[in-house]
């Protein structure tokens, strides 16, 4: 499964971000180092269902939306010089080995210190945090590959290509392939035989980049003012992750239909609601307007489909009624690799319908692709193999 972690300094809203995005039971709470663990959950990407474009409805999704899971990582606060061992230092980055890509979470509207320790609003400036999380990143790697460089580098002979590999095995473990070293290696022009300290910075600066792809989370955007926003990068995402809290919360009590990711909502239990409620919900919906959701949904998406290239595609055993085995409408829906074709699907169905695989059919046009083709997103693909 995908994996996505929630990264960021103390009190940015990691926890808050991650119990909306998972409905989970974690703690929330105004001080550092709540989540000393980091929590392993599973949030949900959105997109439109096939089902409503085909003319019918599969029992699958919300109204035609469907939501197919990702799994996401809490990873507990980190501060600057985590690398050196400082706040629970090195034991966060490990939490962020496994990631695909991470989302950086940052309190944009400055009510905490670079600890995560309450300070006025907008008395810190955010980038400064953006900056740090990539830079401690980088750091922690420097520390390990420096660590084996110079082992490697003698055992390699003056060849690259070695070397490179060497590497690649001792960073296993941060799953960094030989491929991405090699781009960061032609990225940067290092040459890691005879690299120093800066170069190594640099190049494994580089390396966390092409292997750890952030995205930035500008939360508590709630708080910050338009001109507090406006010099800050577009593609950053503003964000309320305690609004999208409270919103998901209040759809499972029934009070109010809102499916993640919408930019509104309906009361429908107005006669039940407190003031409060209403005055708070009233808020968010300033928000929502505000920023065309919360952020929260739009961060996931992003991840997933811009930062990691992925499709959905949805495997089917008859190509006329869009079923399987079962009579299931559209039973599942897969995240894959932009470029992956039908021989890749028929693995991730499972390495028998793989092994046996003899050609696959477009169920919308019912025409046979072939086994290069490449996928498209939304593709709906029954697969014909010898294994059944
Ligand atoms: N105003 C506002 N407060 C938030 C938001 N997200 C989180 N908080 C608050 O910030 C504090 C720290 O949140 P938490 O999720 O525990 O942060 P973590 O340490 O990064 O996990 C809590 O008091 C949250 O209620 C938000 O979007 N807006
Ligand atoms: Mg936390």
């Amino acid at each position: 499964m995908i994996t996505l972690a929630l990264a960021g300094k103390p009190n940015c809203g990691k926890s808050t971000f991650f119990k909306a995005a998972t409905l989970a039971d974690v703690e929330i709470a105004n001080y550092p180092f709540t989540t000393i663990d980091a929590n392993h959950g599973v949030a949900y990407v959105r997109v439109p269902c096939p089902c409503r474009e085909l003319g019918f409805e599969c029992g699958q999704c919300t109204d035609g939306v469907r939501f197919i899971g990702v799994g996401l990582v809490d990873v507990a606060g980190l501060v600057p010089d985590a690398h050196l061992g400082k706040g629970l230092g090195n034991q966060f980055l490990d939490h962020l080995r496994s990631a695909d890509a991470i989302i950086q979470v940052v309190d944009v509207s400055g009510s905490t210190d670079a600890e995560g320790n309450p300070v006025d609003p907008g008395s810190h400036d955010p980038m400064e945090d953006v900056r740090f999380l990539r830079h401690e990143m980088a750091m922690w790697v420097s520390g390990i590959i420096g660590k084996h460089l110079p082992r490697l580098a003698r055992a390699a002979q003056g060849k690259e290509s070695a070397l490179i590999e060497h590497l690649a095995d001792a960073l296993a473990g941060l799953s960094i392939s030989a491929e991405d070293i090699r781009t960061a290696v032609d990225a940067t022009d290092v040459d890691l035989f005879k690299a120093d300290a800066d170069a190594l910075c640099r190049f494994s600066d580089a390396l966390v980049s092409i292997n750890k792809p952030m995205v930035v989370l500008l939360n508590k955007a709630d708080m910050a003012t338009d001109e507090m926003l406006k010099p800050l990068p577009a593609e950053m995402i503003r964000a309320t992750a305690a609004g999208e809290l409270a919103l998901r919360n209040a759809a499972a009590a029934g009070l109010i239909r809102y499916l993640p990711g919408d930019s509104d909502f309906a009361e429908i239990e107005s006669a039940r609601m407190t003031p409060q409620q209403k005055k708070g919900l009233s808020l968010i919906r300033d928000q929502l307007k505000r920023f065309n959701g919360t952020g929260v949904q739009q961060a996931v998406n992003h991840a997933v489909f811009s930062t990691l290239e992925m499709i959905v595609v949805y495997p089917v055993e008859d190509e006329t009624h869009f079923t399987d085995a079962k009579d299931r409408v559209l039973p599942d829906a897969f995240l894959m690799k932009k470029g992956s074709n039908p021989r890749d699907l028929a693995f991730r169905v499972h390495t028998d319908i793989g092994k046996g695989f003899l050609h696959a059919i477009d169920a919308r046009t019912k025409m046979r692709i072939k086994d290069t083709t490449e996928l498209k997103d939304g593709d709906i693909i029954r697969i014909v193999s010898a294994a059944k």
